[in-house]
């Protein structure tokens, strides 16, 4: 599919770089995504760019990889038993998504297109401001489907080490399937434990905020250290997100193991 036939270009002037409707648009993202910690873009697709994804992605459940497993919020599967029990690093809770990965999508890919569209690219890189975003190399992970199936959540966690996570909503849950953020719960110099505990434990429901969020909507957030979570999906309708993946230096490639944890044994 054509770029200009995915991207919903009268909604925004995507194609043309010097335009004033852009810049008001990237000045805008960025004041959000400094005092959010998220910046969403509704409607970022067209009709016809989401339905061609959700077909894409629905034909492609009896390859993806289900990643169940227990885990603490900052992605590790061992515990610390030089830490008390009740530790955010000994508090682990559930994760089960579906994931379909870069290799697995056709040459001709919908999300591929959109994924390596430099109108895509270079927005993203003028609203995250920190230089010029490049494609991630490795095989599996530029842009995947992730997928929640009734009952599939993602627990509270932080991503890793990203500066930002960008994301595609699809097709979003009968019920539950909600994307919800502690904005700021650490900084780089203070892994703040205190909170983090008050969060997982849910003392502090007034800091969370849930993203609505339309299919086509485009969303760039820090999940690097505002802790997030996937509520549990309630329902027969599938939560389709695409998730990408850009880099600040060209080539980068994931390391193999983690890649193994992600996608499973087939890509070890
Ligand atoms: O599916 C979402 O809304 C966000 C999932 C998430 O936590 C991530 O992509 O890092
Ligand atoms: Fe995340």
């Amino acid at each position: 599919m054509l770029i200009e036939s995915i991207l919903n270009t009268s909604r925004y002037a995507l194609l043309s770089a010097d335009d004033q409707q852009r810049e008001r648009l990237v000045e805008r993202s960025r004041r959000d995504l400094r005092e959010q910690q998220y910046c969403s873009l509704p409607q970022f697709v067209t009709d016809v760019a989401l339905e061609a994804m959700r077909e894409e992605a629905t034909a492609l459940q009896h390859v993806a990889y289900h990643n169940n497993s227990l885990r603490n919020c900052y992605l590790h599967k061992q515990l610390d038993p030089a830490l008390p029990d009740d530790h955010p690093r000994n508090l682990q809770d559930r994760s089960s998504v579906r994931m379909i990965a870069y290799d697995q999508l056709a040459a001709d890919s919908v999300l591929k297109s959109f994924y390596h569209a430099e109108a895509v690219r270079s927005l993203v890189a003028d609203i995250v401001d920190e230089g010029p975003l490049f494609d991630n190399a490795d095989p599996y992970q530029p842009a995947n489907y992730v997928c929640y199936r009734d009952q599939d959540e993602s627990s509270w966690h932080f991503d890793a080490d990203n500066s930002f996570t960008m994301t595609l909503m699809v097709q979003a849950a009968d019920h539950g399937g909600e994307f919800e953020m502690s904005p700021t719960t650490r900084d780089d110099d203070d892994q703040n434990y205190g909170r983090v505990a008050q969060v997982l434990n849910g003392e502090l429901p007034d800091s969370v905020v849930s993203v609505a969020r339309e299919p086509g909507a485009l969303c760039i957030f820090k999940g690097c250290n505002s802790l997030h979570r996937v509520s549990p999906v309630v329902g027969d309708t599938l939560r389709i997100m695409g998730v990408f993946v850009y880099e600040f230096t060209p080539g980068v490639v994931g390391d193999s193991r983690v890649n193994a944890t992600i996608y499973g044994s087939r890509v070890a």
